[in-house]
């Protein structure tokens, strides 16, 4: 796939990507009652029903703006919600099962900083970034399902990472070596060990390029947390090209609210998300994402030529 910059109009003052939820799961939501049972049903691979092939779904995701955001009713109780985002996102591809198919993002009063939570289950700024601290595993599509936008922050962010490599190539070009480089990065995903070899092991570029197209793995936190763990100094190279990087997705990154029963999908290979510090206040319903992970999304090009041919 050739992405470049005009494939991609991804401009911050036009907002995400909203799309109607697809007419089946508006025709085909359980009861309330029955929600809880059907998501079961769903999640346990019995065969969904409903016609959802939505091509444009697809076409948002795989091109254009890398993410789409399906808003449901907001008086569809959780398991309603959580339904209609299983049968969604089951159409697109696997849920990945690392934290569970749904993982409850709220704050869990951990640190970050001084553990090896993540920082999904905290209450900090994520800082920008796409899922996934693996060398060996990465998510085609990061999705989440806003169950509680909650009372203070946590708004949502989103960038572009094929737009910042143009932007890269024209202002900063010696740095695109730098992001092709393979940096070791922290071993923080739940069962996987985490010795200073392990850490080493754990070596991802920022850009790379496989058989489906481009890549952009950013994460700085646990790539300038790995170096320091094996004792490495960091590169005054790699500190400039992830200052560039933070400077140019602040100043394009999409910034927006999830409101409850929005489903924001992103396409983890093009598309860096975030969100930024919040609060939950007393006496007001904390804040409560849920988050998936969609494997199989995309078949290697020659797959999709051959079938074409
Ligand atoms: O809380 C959010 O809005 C995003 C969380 C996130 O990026 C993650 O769990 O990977
Ligand atoms: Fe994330």
């Amino acid at each position: 796939m050739n992405y470049n910059a005009l494939q991609f109009p991804f401009k911050a003052e036009q907002g995400p990507c909203y799309k109607s939820l697809p007419q089946a799961i508006l025709k085909g939501v359980p009861s309330a009652e029955n929600a809880k049972n059907a998501l079961k049903q769903v999640l346990d691979g019995d065969l969904c029903t409903l016609d959802l092939r939505d091509q444009s779904l697809r076409a948002a995701l795989e091109g254009g703006p890398g993410h789409v955001v399906l808003s449901a009713p907001a008086n569809w109780t959780d398991d309603q919600l959580r339904w209609a985002y299983a049968s969604v996102l089951l159409q697109m591809g696997e849920l990945n099962d690392r934290y569970g198919l749904m993982f409850d993002v709220v704050d869990r009063g951990l640190d970050h900083t001084s553990s090896n939570a993540p920082v999904s289950k905290t209450k900090a700024a994520t800082g920008m970034h796409t899922d996934s601290s693996d060398a060996k595993y990465n998510p085609n599509l990061v999705a989440l399902l806003c169950l509680q936008p909650g009372s203070q922050g946590g708004a949502s962010l989103l960038a572009n990472a094929m737009e910042l490599l143009e932007r890269l190539r024209t202002v900063a070009p010696h740095l695109e070596s730098v992001a092709r480089t393979a940096w070791p990065r922290d071993v923080v995903t739940p069962g996987l060990a985490s010795s200073r070899a392990a850490i080493k092991a754990n070596a991802i570029p920022i850009f790379s390029d496989d058989a489906c197209g481009p890549i952009f793995r950013y994460m700085r936190y646990w790539t300038e947390r790995g170096l320091t763990k094996i004792g490495r100094v960091i590169p005054s190279k790699l500190t400039a090209l992830f200052n560039f990087i933070d400077a140019d997705m602040e100043q394009h990154a999409l910034r927006f609210q999830l409101k409850r029963g929005d489903m924001l999908i992103a396409n983890n290979r093009i598309v860096v998300h975030g969100r930024e510090a919040f609060e939950d206040l007393p006496n007001a319903a904390p804040r409560h994402l849920v988050r998936a992970w969609v494997d199989g999304f995309l078949k290697p090009v020659e797959t999709r030529l051959s079938k074409r041919a």
